[in-house]
């Protein structure tokens, strides 16, 4: 009886109303389209430093993002246009940090990879790879000392799980009982290293789990699974009583390949780069977004990612 009303309950999440769903679109339509500009304003030295990507992940951040109330906490990578739109921050205040302008959500001393906004909440934009996990740590911690009730959601990539951060931050989280729900954006590389190239043990659900973190892994690339995913964690996190019992979660969100722009990187580079990418994925009938996306299928996205980067190419 229980079973059949929980898939209830999770068919019906999974299935949002005309409008949620009108709303989920309009959301990852507007992180694509303010990074399409982003790109092409960088590209011409309008938008100076480090520019990234979240072109082909914004199915993570705008599928976790209504999980949360305004009292929970968001931090996440140096990829965080996504979550900062999905969170409120609104476009303009996002824009405007990026041009260094005194009326960004950072006040123009961030720029791309460091936008904050204390009232929604939003804690970053860290450069540093697996930087945020402690902070989301100490943000949860300060919740229990304070007795808030609220749940901190930690967005980070995949290249993270092999710094020490990742695996000290899960550990306490774990022990301290902090409700804490740790997202990894798993595009199955950092930077042009494949994960299978630098981790014996790939399955980050398992990674988490060593860590007395329990998980699941979600396909990254669908909205509705990551939405219903994220309201089942956050449900669990944030219901699980003070002692006894575990309270951070994990998940694993597989997902598409997201473009890096920086200063290194030539513009026409980059844009074929995107091309090939769209080449590719139409030719595998797989034309599911508009510059390089890929679905979670490892061998598929590993030949895909070779081609998208050419030092890659026939090493996976
Ligand atoms: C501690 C640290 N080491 C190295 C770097 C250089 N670096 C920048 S991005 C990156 C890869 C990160 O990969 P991942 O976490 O999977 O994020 P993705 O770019 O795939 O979203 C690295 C190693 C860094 N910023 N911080
Ligand atoms: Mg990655």
């Amino acid at each position: 009886m229980r079973e059949a009303a929980a898939l209830r309950e999770a068919a019906a999440l999974a299935l949002p109303s005309r409008e949620q769903a009108l709303d989920l679109l309009r959301q990852m339509l507007l992180i694509r389209r303010l990074e399409e500009k982003a790109v092409e304003l960088y590209t011409v030295g309008k938008i100076r430093g480090f520019l990234h990507l979240y072109i082909g992940e914004e199915a993570v951040a705008v599928g976790v993002m209504p999980a949360l109330g305004p009292e929970d906490n968001v931090v996440a990578t140096y990829r965080e246009h996504g979550q900062a739109l999905a969170r409120g921050v609104p476009a303009g205040a996002v824009m405007a940090e990026m041009y260094g302008k005194a009326n960004g959500c950072s006040r123009g001393r961030g720029g791309s990879m460091h936008l904050f906004d204390v009232a929604r909440r939003f804690w970053g934009g860290h450069a540093i790879v697996g930087g945020g996990l402690p902070v989301a740590v100490g943000l949860a911690l300060g919740d229990a000392l304070q007795s808030r009730a609220a749940v901190t959601a930690c967005f980070f990539g995949d290249g993270a799980v092999a710094e020490g951060e990742f695996h000290e931050s899960l550990n306490l989280a774990a022990l301290w009982r902090l409700p804490v729900l740790f997202v990894c954006e798993n595009n199955l590389y950092a930077m042009g290293t494949a994960l299978a190239r630098h981790q014996a043990q790939t399955d980050i659900v398992r990674k988490a789990e060593a860590q007395g973190v329990p998980g699941e892994a979600v396909d990254g690339m669908d909205v509705l699974a990551v939405r219903a995913a994220a309201q089942r964690a956050v449900d669990a996190v944030a219901g699980a009583p003070l002692t006894g019992g575990r309270r951070s979660l994990s998940l694993t969100c597989s997902a598409g390949v997201a473009e890096l722009a920086s200063s290194d990187v030539a513009p026409d580079a980059l844009l074929r780069r995107a091309d090939s990418a769209l080449y590719d994925a139409k030719h595998q009938g797989r034309n599911r977004v508009a510059v390089a996306s890929r679905p979670p299928v490892v061998p598929e996205r590993k030949r895909l990612a070779g081609r998208v980067d050419g030092s890659l190419e026939g090493t996976c």
